[in-house]
């Protein structure tokens, strides 16, 4: 059957048709007609963020929560452009999300027009792909495009724009013969060499398991412990990875690269092989890559062919999802233990030595959250010192339980994306950490939360300064705190001033209660921690540096 309906009518059909329940936006001139037609779909609950960018991040949280796209929307020119950074973030960690842009009409593109910006050019390379909707015959098609595309494979972000005049436009509207599940695109079929994958397990003497945001992606947690349990082989999960094995297990070991433990890092080090399931051996991981696992051959699964032999070379690479793969690797192999490698392992641990001179620790912080939540909790952290704190010393039982802006590290991420991951996962408490940079990027989305009921718990760690930059400036510029110092207003007030609970902490004695009041509070709240001013992230690899050569103490002062 078909009908008559506008483009904007059109577009909320197939946003109905695809499941979606919460759209992310910001309206204004160029998707006025879209506004306008949206109070007849009540099923697609509109969330009016403050700003575009956090539309953006939500949306992604959202995604990543669920696996199904985010959607956020915004009009042409500077909504379209306030979205770019969320759209990065998106991008650079595959997370799977449909933005929608209003664009000006057909026939004033390309003359300046008010709100003219030419968004598709903007976000070329930071999508995994774009369209510019020219006429109203075509923009079902192009959606549903959308949404298949930002899920099948390797997801990512996908961006429509829509003309004015096509979203006044009738078409005709039909049914989605494939109504529901985007369909896929048949793929080649990739001829995988498991066995010469599963010789090299067998011939190694130190081999480590190395997984990423791509075991997250293709749900492959089971997969991944039946064979890090039928190998014996020790596990790493990469920042994105976390939450993809349970901390705790005995076969964990913790988190490589630039702010990795060190016993990780030796062992990265020392090892014969690494079998990489699910990430990109990036920059942050490897250190400089000419001494990065010099001992160590590399078996190499991932989903997206261009990542394998990209930044290392791989002695065996296996193309496709997480889940299936390993479930074929853990056949080809032969079960074995590891335990001479695991004890030499355990004589690389270190004590920790994060530098604390205050009492109120990060980790006394972070065990707050996890007592108070009985470990349930999903932490949304931002960028900078206090999200390699929320990475190392938070023990995620939960699968997909952290998330925070890895490849991009965008902060102002944590606040607003924490709200979409809220919504996806409405029994869950969701606490957004943040430092007092990154948390004055995005705060005005308490409003958002307010108005919208979306009971955030959000904690800033203020250190007074923007700590991960002084903590780089202190090693390695002379401790010549240039432009990092932060002031911050009260935070108690601010939280007054939206009509939300706020705390302020500044002994270890007030932490429990203050992320009790605030995880039992009906609605969002703010907890400020005032840390140690000059607390450091250890150990650290200098920036260029190989993962033998940590900061494991406080440098001598400049002299
Ligand atoms: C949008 C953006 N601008 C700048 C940076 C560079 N940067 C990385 S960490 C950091 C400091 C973060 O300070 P804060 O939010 O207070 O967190 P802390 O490191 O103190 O925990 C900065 C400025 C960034 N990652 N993202």
């Amino acid at each position: 059957m078909t009908d008559q309906l506008t483009g904007a009518q059109i577009l909320c059909r197939v946003l109905q048709e695809q499941g979606v329940e919460y759209l992310f936006g910001y309206p204004g001139g160029a998707i006025m007609p879209f506004y306008h037609a949206l109070p007849e779909y009540p099923s697609l609950r509109h969330i009016l963020v403050r700003h575009e960018q956090a539309a953006a991040h939500a949306a992604d949280g959202y995604g990543r929560a669920t696996g199904r796209p985010g959607v956020c929307v915004a009009t042409s020119g500077p909504g379209a452009t306030n979205l770019v950074t969320g759209i990065a973030t998106a991008h650079m960690d595959s997370a799977p999300v449909v933005a929608i842009t209003g664009q000006v009409s057909r026939g004033m593109i390309g003359r300046d027009a008010f709100q003219e910006t030419d968004i598709l050019g903007i976000t070329l390379p930071i999508t995994k792909h774009s369209c510019l909707v020219q006429d109203v015959s075509e923009l079902a098609d192009r959606l549903r495009e959308a949404f298949a595309i930002a899920t099948e494979g390797r997801p990512g972000p996908v961006l429509v724009d829509i003309p004015k005049d096509v979203q006044n436009q009738k078409g005709s509207w039909s049914e989605s013969r494939a109504s529901g599940a985007p369909t896929a695109t048949p793929r080649v079929e990739i001829i995988n060499d498991f066995t010469s994958a599963a010789a090299l397990v067998a011939a190694a003497q130190r081999p480590l398991l190395m997984v990423g945001h791509g075991v997250i992606l293709a749900d492959a947690y089971a997969e991944v412990k039946a064979l890090a349990v039928k190998t014996g082989m020790p596990v790493i999960t990469t920042l994105l990875g976390i939450s993809a094995f349970p901390e705790g297990h005995e076969l964990h070991l913790g988190m490589p690269g630039m702010h990795g433990e060190v016993h990780v890092n030796r062992a990265i080090q020392h090892a014969d092989l690494i079998v990489g399931i699910g990430l990109r051996f990036d920059d942050r991981v490897t250190g400089n890559t000419s001494g990065f696992a010099p001992r160590a051959r590399i078996v190499h699964l991932d989903l997206d062919p261009a990542e394998i032999g990209k930044n290392v070379p791989v002695a065996v690479g296996l193309v496709g999802d997480a889940k299936s793969l390993t479930s074929r690797l853990i056949e080809a192999v032969t079960a074995r233990d590891c335990l001479t490698w695991r004890a030499e392992i355990e004589r690389y641990r270190r004590d920790r030595n994060e530098a604390y001179r205050g009492d109120l620790s990060p980790e006394s912080i972070l065990r707050g959250i996890e007592e108070v939540t009985g470990g349930s909790a999903t932490i949304v952290s931002d960028v900078g010192q206090h999200q390699m704190w929320v990475a190392k010393l938070y023990p995620y039982r939960q699968p997909n339980s952290h998330i925070t802006s890895g490849g991009l590290g965008t902060m102002g991420f944590a606040v607003p994306a924490a709200m979409g991951v809220k919504l996806a996962r409405p029994g869950t408490p969701v606490w957004a950490v943040s430092g007092d940079g990154g948390f004055q990027m995005n705060m005005q989305e308490i409003a958002t939360m307010v108005q919208e009921k979306i009971p955030v718990k959000m904690a800033i760690f203020n250190n007074g300064y923007l700590g991960m930059v002084r903590q780089w400036q202190q090693f390695f510029h002379g401790r010549r705190y240039s432009a990092t110092p932060i002031w911050s207003p009260d935070y108690v007030r601010l939280a007054e001033a939206y009509g939300i609970a706020g705390y302020r902490v500044e002994t270890s004695r007030q932490t429990e209660e203050a992320i009790a009041r605030a995880n039992a509070d009906p609605g969002p709240a703010v907890v400020e921690f005032m840390i140690e001013q000059e607390a450091n992230v250890y150990p650290m690899i200098p920036p260029g540096g190989s993962l033998s050569e940590p900061i494991e103490a406080e440098p001598a002062p400049a002299g």
